[in-house]
């Protein structure tokens, strides 16, 4: 079990704790040009709290958000707003006033932390807001020259954190959803240290030696655990880049010798390719992909080209982070893996029976971080005799393993027969023309329902009936020949969401219109 006092600040077992541990000189955040230490996180973060307190008068409960790119001032902030007792909601920096607005409205945000670099969004949406009442601009940048930074300039770098409960809430997530409805989900402070504990202290091995690197945003808590918590709760240290793109993300494995990486299987095959010309990965003991099924051919290329384990899992917002993964000595390609300790998942069908192995069904999920939704009804349809019902379709094999099918609304039903579109993505992903793609079902008046594809081609190839007869055969090859895609349309770039989920919600509304 997860064994905590009763009594429990995360804002402080992830700073002065490690300060007290003896790893105060010890780096905990690199960003924006700057190393800081545990030492200067813990004196950042104090003096935060007392301008938070002192200068703004936020009180333990009140729900802050938090607007800014991945840098170690938004770090600060979070932890910061923490110590205070605040409960946070960490954003997205693409996100516009009208975005703002539904998170302030539901969450009933008071107090907002704005980089002064994204303030035009986030004071439209204040002028429009009942319940937004500040909006404090921070410094992003390493220059501590804003608002907040001013405030807690003067303030002394130890402070009285709020004596807050285990279970008091900490953190909202929102999932910004395939769906497009976005829904809040509430964590505890001990929530933040079990992510920790059960899979970065297990399943990663972390140790105060790692240095992390990563794509998602902190706003996400794929982010937030794999770029802040994880770190933090070791004495590791977390690089930090407001433009993670695969190339940057190779420029810090080179420049600090980043040991942990956390992202998404697009990114991992572009740095693949990378690495044929030239890019230098060999510091990285280990790879964490989610947020997609990691494919078959990118899981053996990765680890034939660096010898080193990549290891697929999957998590939800709704329990925080990740709760079945693959494990080094035990990962099975195209697999997800098994679940991470303290957590149980199994394969149900719609009356919640648990289905035999191999077969395929509702992946119903439980553990200590959730799921506990803002919203009743909600928690009444996605929540079921305590087990979060996540969405997607799995099978568990004879072995343990978890396998991703489909989303379950990326079920195709074509002339009778279940097509997986995932399955179908993959094989079109593994011909060499196709960049990206997308496969939903259309509406068709025969089968009920088509495949079909939407296909981000690799520069060069032509959008023609040759390359679509070619990407057709090639699937019918790959894959049963029923799968293969009868549709397929060319498009310049895939709608995602602002964490990278492909949205095919969106594509099989624009074929409707
Ligand atoms: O698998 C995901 O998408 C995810 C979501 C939230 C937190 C962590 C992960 C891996």
């Amino acid at each position: 079990g997860f064994d905590y006092p009763e009594r429990l600040n995360a804002g402080v077992e992830l700073t002065d704790r490690l300060v007290e541990k003896g790893l105060g000189d010890h780096t905990a955040l690199i960003g924006n040009g700057r190393r800081r230490t545990y030492k200067e996180l813990s004196d950042w973060t104090n003096r935060l709290a007392h301008a938070l307190v002192e200068n703004y008068g936020v009180k333990p409960g009140n729900r802050v958000l938090i607007r800014s790119a991945n840098n170690p001032a938004m770090v600060a902030c979070w932890l910061a707003a923490t110590k205070v007792g605040a409960v946070v909601v960490n954003t997205m920096p693409m996100l516009r006033a009208g975005e703002l607005g539904k998170i302030v409205d539901k969450a009933e945000i008071t107090v907002a932390l704005c980089d002064t670099r994204l303030m035009d969004e986030m004071t439209a949406c204040a002028k429009d807001s009942a319940f937004l009442k500040q909006v404090i601009g921070f410094d992003g940048t390493a220059n501590h020259d804003a608002e907040l930074d001013r405030a807690a300039l003067d303030k002394p770098v130890t402070f009285s954190a709020v004596d807050t409960g285990r279970d008091d809430v900490a953190l909202l997530g929102f999932t910004s959803g395939t769906t497009g409805v976005p829904k809040a989900t509430m964590h505890f402070h001990r929530d933040l240290l079990i992510i920790a504990d059960a899979y970065a202290r297990e399943i990663l091995q972390v140790t105060p030696d790692d240095i992390f690197v990563g794509s998602p945003p902190l706003a996400f808590t794929f982010g937030l655990g794999g770029l802040a918590i994880f770190p933090l709760r070791f004495g590791a240290a977390a690089t930090l880049l407001e433009q993670a793109t695969p190339p940057n993300m190779i420029h810090i494995i080179e420049t600090y010798k980043a040991t942990i990486s956390f992202t998404a299987p697009t990114a991992y095959r572009a740095m693949l390719k990378a690495m044929d010309e030239g890019a230098d990965l060999s510091s990285l003991r280990v790879a964490v992909s989610a947020g997609e099924t990691l494919p078959a051919p990118v899981f053996e290329e990765w680890t034939q080209k660096t010898g080193k384990p990549i290891l697929d899992g999957i998590g939800a917002t709704e329990m925080l982070h990740i709760f079945i993964s693959n494990r080094f000595g035990d990962v099975k390609p195209a697999s997800t893996g098994k679940p991470v300790g303290g957590y149980e998942a199994r394969i149900v069908d719609d009356e919640m029976r648990e289905l035999a192995r191999g077969e395929t069904g509702r992946l119903a999920v439980r553990g200590p971080t959730g799921c506990r939704y803002m919203a009743d009804d909600r928690q009444r349809e996605y929540v079921r005799d305590g087990w979060n019902l996540t969405g997607d379709t799995f099978t568990q094999d004879e072995d343990g393993f978890f396998h991703f099918a489909a989303r379950s609304d990326d079920m195709i039903v074509s002339a009778g027969y279940n097509i997986a579109g995932p399955e179908v993505e993959a094989a079109l992903l593994s011909h060499p023309d196709v960049a990206e793609c997308a496969v939903i079902g259309a509406e068709d008046g025969e089968r009920g329902q088509i495949v079909e594809a939407h296909v981000v081609l690799v520069q060069g190839v032509a959008p023609d009936a040759l390359t679509t007869k070619r990407l057709q055969d090639h699937v019918k090859v790959t894959i049963a020949p029923y799968k293969y895609p009868r549709s397929v349309k060319f498009i310049a770039a895939l709608p995602k969401t602002q964490t990278g989920k492909i949205q095919r919600f969106r594509l099989r509304d624009a074929d409707c219109n």
